[in-house]
């Protein structure tokens, strides 16, 4: 009951940011653009994530002025780098953001004040969010941003139902391979397998893959014998303010 209140002293504070994690192209090691993932620094507590307040990241009204936060600074830091007209921005969005009717309006003015184009943005979306979304006002709005050149990525792609069954019919243009299919895919052939039909599945439908949670050179080395092109993960680097990352240029990969 408190933590609103809590919520809102900390956004004005300045205690909520938007954290950047890389996403590199796995033959070159290059950085191809960037997820935004929310964090609150909190005095006490330290670096939490959005697990930690997922009662405000879902509530109709709290989300509104997060998410405008978030990606407020998110673009503004981006647009500051030198190399960002190369670049993509990844935002994670839920069915609160996505289903207001004046999103991409709003979206669309924020993207002008910072001269970023459509074709830079990647909008992330759950299993979840897509089966609740189904010719929708979500679906509608998804299906607007993509006509405008962004892309549409299905998050954390195979630990949900129905997201196999459906991925041919939604507008859906990228696929993020979770990290349990990752961590398990260098450690033997048969859990390299799942991973390899996957990847399979998402090259056939002519969906990019971003493998998730890439620690190891092993893991990276694996992936990119099985066709995934593009990874995150600790092995390149951890979530982390923009400015870690303007002088990385020569990434393992
Ligand atoms: O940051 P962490 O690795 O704990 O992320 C957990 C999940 O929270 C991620 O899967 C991501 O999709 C989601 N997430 C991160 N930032 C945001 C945000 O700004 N808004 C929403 N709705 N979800 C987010
Ligand atoms: O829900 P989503 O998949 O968007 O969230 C990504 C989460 O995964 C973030 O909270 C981030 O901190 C975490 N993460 C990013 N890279 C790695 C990694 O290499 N290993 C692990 N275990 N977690 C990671
Ligand atoms: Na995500
Ligand atoms: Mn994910």
């Amino acid at each position: 009951l408190l933590i609103k209140p809590r919520f809102l002293a900390a956004l004005h504070n300045n205690e909520i940011k938007p954290y950047f994690q890389p996403v590199v192209d796995l033959a070159s090691g290059g950085i191809r653009g960037f997820e935004v993932l929310l964090r609150w620094i909190h005095p006490q507590k330290g670096v939490l994530g959005p697990s930690e307040f997922a009662s405000i990241v879902s509530d109709p009204e709290m989300a509104e002025t997060l998410t405008r936060h978030v990606v407020d600074g998110a673009l503004t830091q981006f647009s500051r780098r030198s190399s960002y007209r190369h670049e993509t921005l990844a935002l994670n969005l839920g069915t609160v953001d996505l289903i207001k009717a004046e999103f991409v309006f709003d979206l669309q003015a924020q993207l002008a004040a910072f001269d970023i184009g459509w074709h830079q943005i990647v909008i992330e979306v759950t299993e979840n969010t897509m089966l609740g979304a189904i010719n929708g006002p979500v679906f509608q709005n998804l299906k607007e941003m993509r006509s405008r050149g962004a892309k549409v990525a299905l998050d954390d792609f195979g630990t949900g139902y129905g997201g196999l069954a459906h991925l041919r019919d939604w507008p859906v243009d990228i696929i993020k391979l979770d990290r349990s299919y990752v961590h398990h895919a260098s450690r033997s052939d048969e859990d390299a397998i799942f991973a390899r039909a996957l990847i399979d599945i998402a090259r056939t439908l002519g969906l990019e893959v971003i493998a998730e949670g890439v620690e190891t050179p092993e893991t990276a080395a694996l992936l990119c014998a099985l066709g995934c092109r593009m990874a995150q993960g600790y092995l390149f680097a951890a979530p982390g303010p923009i400015e870690t990352f303007e002088e990385v240029s020569g990434l393992p990969g």
